[in-house]
């Protein structure tokens, strides 16, 4: 496939060009800020080392809010493939509603829009790959289960204007793929999306709610004895390592069309407490690693959230299958952790 990466530079795009060039796609990617300022740097340096040729597909930064600039550059590039990574998370975007919105909806409906213009070369609908979250959730009356456990059918009720955009780009997502008319030079665009559990990966997310479990595995990689994380210790939501996050969006973006009996998946993996994710860091070390746990803003959004999520359609319909639980997580962050503060 010939993928566009929007939103490249960040915790999930810098690793996913090396994951689709491993898969034997070809990578173009663009983010809103300059290599050399990207949190995902060094992610994407190495593999730039790693696929020659990619470096050269890292495009001119632009901005998602600059519409004309991004439709002028789908329409040149006519990816089959879009990933739509641009995004403000939970914490940020609360703190910057209007941003939010603008970045994670109309930056979403620019890239939709551009893509309706424009059919892959086997004459199928363009795909636009893009994840939602578990906080598309919320707390529902009458309905403690769906705090339980994540059900697919929703209901979604979102407390955060993070997770409000999110629900939206569901369904922007299913009215581009199925409800949009398709008119002379306006065809619809083959939307799916991941509802994601926080990621976890040696590049440090910005401004997510679920970025107590980065800050642990990162404090035990620098050797730290003393960590303060901001919700309590039985604060339970679910998480996955970005390499199965990775495979998760590659081969949901393979997937024949046929198959899909929806337009938005849960994926699963684990569901560990802040105390075990502390624990599981703590066995692996040789030093005393203390923990203070000092609730703060960012509590009320992760207790908003599901504690599992169900995942079954996803298993089914595309043969979803995670890797790594907490254990091989832990072993893998930690290593990986240490890796990235040495370059
Ligand atoms: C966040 O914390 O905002 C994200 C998410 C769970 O979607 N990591």
């Amino acid at each position: 496939m010939k993928a566009l990466i929007i939103g490249a530079g960040g915790q999930i795009g810098s690793e996913l060009a090396g994951a689709l060039e491993a898969a034997g796609h070809e990578a173009w990617m663009v983010d809103h800020q300059p290599l050399e300022k990207c949190a995902g740097r060094g992610a994407l340096e190495a593999s730039f080392a790693q696929y020659p040729g990619l470096a050269a597909r890292w495009l001119p930064a632009l901005d998602v809010l600059q519409a004309d600039r991004l439709a002028a550059l789908i329409a040149d590039l006519r990816p089959d493939t879009v990933f739509h990574l641009a995004a403000l998370l939970s914490a940020t975007g609360e703190a910057n509603p209007d941003l939010c919105w603008r970045v994670n909806v109309d930056g979403l409906r620019t890239t939709l829009e551009a893509m309706t213009r424009y059919r892959r070369p086997d004459g199928a609908d363009p795909v636009l790959v893009c994840p939602s979250s578990i906080a598309a959730y919320g707390p529902v009356t009458g309905r403690p289960d769906v705090l339980e456990r994540g059900p697919e059918e929703g209901p979604l009720e979102p407390t955060t204007m993070y997770g409000v955009t999110k629900v939206v780009a569901e369904r922007l997502g299913a009215w581009y793929s199925h409800q949009l008319k398709p008119t002379a030079g306006r065809g619809r665009v083959d939307t799916r999306l991941l509802r994601f559990p926080g990621l976890l990966s040696a590049v440090p997310p910005g401004g997510g709610s679920s970025d107590y479990a980065n800050e642990l595995f990162f404090a035990g990689a620098r050797g730290d004895q003393a960590v303060q994380i901001f919700v309590r210790p039985d604060t339970r939501i679910p998480f996955m390592h970005m390499d199965d996050a990775l495979r998760s969006l590659v081969e949901l973006a393979e997937a024949p069309r046929a198959r899909l009996t929806r337009t938005t998946y849960n994926v699963g993996a684990c569901y560990p407490t802040a105390e075990e994710i502390a624990e599981a860091v703590r066995r692996r070390l040789d030093h005393p690693f203390e923990v203070r746990y000092v609730p703060d803003h960012r509590q009320a959004f992760v207790d908003s959230w599901p504690r599992r999520l169900e995942d079954g359609a996803a298993r089914s319909d595309w043969g979803w299958s995670h890797r790594l639980d907490l254990e091989g997580m832990t072993d893998r962050l930690l290593h990986d952790c240490r890796a990235s503060l040495a370059r």
